[in-house]
């Protein structure tokens, strides 16, 4: 019986696959409804730029040749890596020889701009042009994607749609503005701009017109982009008096619960727990406040970080990126 039930279903499923078209036409309708779909939601997108008050011409140019959603975007937001790679790699990869000499090559090619900025903002500029070469290998690597494009897809297919819509509208503001042309205004898949990955909000809460030409062209200018990154990091709480933090060795077991951000102790009460650097020698005297973090478990670097490694991880999420930064900052000071 069971079986007879199983013929019938199959013979059923092999004839409705052999009437003229249905499977072909399915997809087809797909499609189309798709797409009536995006250009509703398209229109409505435009509606809501005009009432944020961007002029017709922008949202006319800045949407003329959007017909659908990217797919290699949503392929890329969908199949992330996940982060399996240990600090210690990830450290490695970004913190090379090449990398470090040409931040060298960076401060001494900018000092007056990078005096200007380090003084106006209170950042040190070896932070900065760290930050330049984590985040785009001073420039080289800015993405090469249209950004209303990826920006538009993002917030119509995306998994967090609402966010990327916000994003959208602060990229159409920031064209309508004059900042940036549309063909120039590339970035990554994600969204992110210029020389230090700005997200369009970051921007406009951040970046700043440092050379003076009425454009905050974080794209192109290279002082405003290394002052509207030193911008950030002030305006995220930096201390210009202080450094990121430091690789240190234990002399001692320090009991484990201690590790982490949340517990955050004076130096002398890690000096006494022993805690000592990396080359064994005493803590600084100085009373900061510190909190101990070992990333890749026990037998991994041991770290005691300071309050510019929390900022760095404002821009950032990630232990790995703020020590990566912070690494780097320290290598050039041993050239
Ligand atoms: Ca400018």
């Amino acid at each position: 019986m069971k079986n007879f039930s199983r013929l019938v279903l199959m013979i059923g499923c092999l004839c409705w696959l052999l009437v003229p078209g249905v499977w072909l036409m399915v997809p087809d309708v797909q499609a189309q409804s798709a797409s009536q779909n995006f250009t509703t939601w398209l229109e409505q997108l435009r509606t809501e730029a005009r009432t944020a008050g961007i002029s017709q011409e922008t949202v006319d140019t800045a949407l003329a040749d959007i017909k659908a959603p990217q797919q290699r975007v949503i392929d890329r937001d969908q199949n992330q890596p996940e982060k399996t790679q240990s600090l210690e790699d990830y450290v490695a990869t970004r913190v090379s020889k090449e990398r470090i000499a040409e931040g060298c090559r960076m401060l001494r090619r900018y000092p007056t701009w990078l005096d200007r900025i380090e003084r106006q903002y209170g950042v040190q500029r070896r932070f900065i042009v760290a930050l330049w070469g984590i985040e785009t290998n001073y420039g080289r690597h800015t993405g090469k994607l249209p950004i209303i494009q990826s920006l538009v897809t993002l917030a119509y297919d995306g998994r967090r749609g609402d966010y990327f819509r916000k994003e959208l509208l602060e990229a159409l503001q920031i064209l309508d503005a004059g900042h940036i042309a549309l063909p120039y205004m590339k970035g990554s898949w994600a969204g992110a701009m210029g020389q230090f990955q700005f997200m369009p909000s970051s921007y406009r809460h951040y970046a700043v017109d440092a050379n003076g030409d009425g454009r905050i062209d974080i794209w192109n200018s290279v002082p405003d982009a290394l002052a509207s990154a030193a911008n950030y990091l002030a305006k995220a709480g930096w201390k210009d008096d202080q450094t990121w933090g430091r690789p240190v060795k234990l002399s001692a077991k320090v009991d484990s619960s201690l590790a982490g951000l949340k517990t955050r102790l004076p130096l002398s009460r890690w000096q006494a727990l022993g805690v000592r650097r990396s080359n064994g020698r005493a803590l600084p005297l100085r009373e900061l406040q510190a909190s101990l973090i070992i990333p890749d478990g026990q037998a991994g670097q041991a770290y005691l970080i300071y309050n510019n490694f929390r900022v760095l991880r404002r821009w950032n999420r990630s232990n790995s990126f703020a020590v990566a930064v912070g690494t780097l900052s320290d290598r050039y000071d041993a050239q």
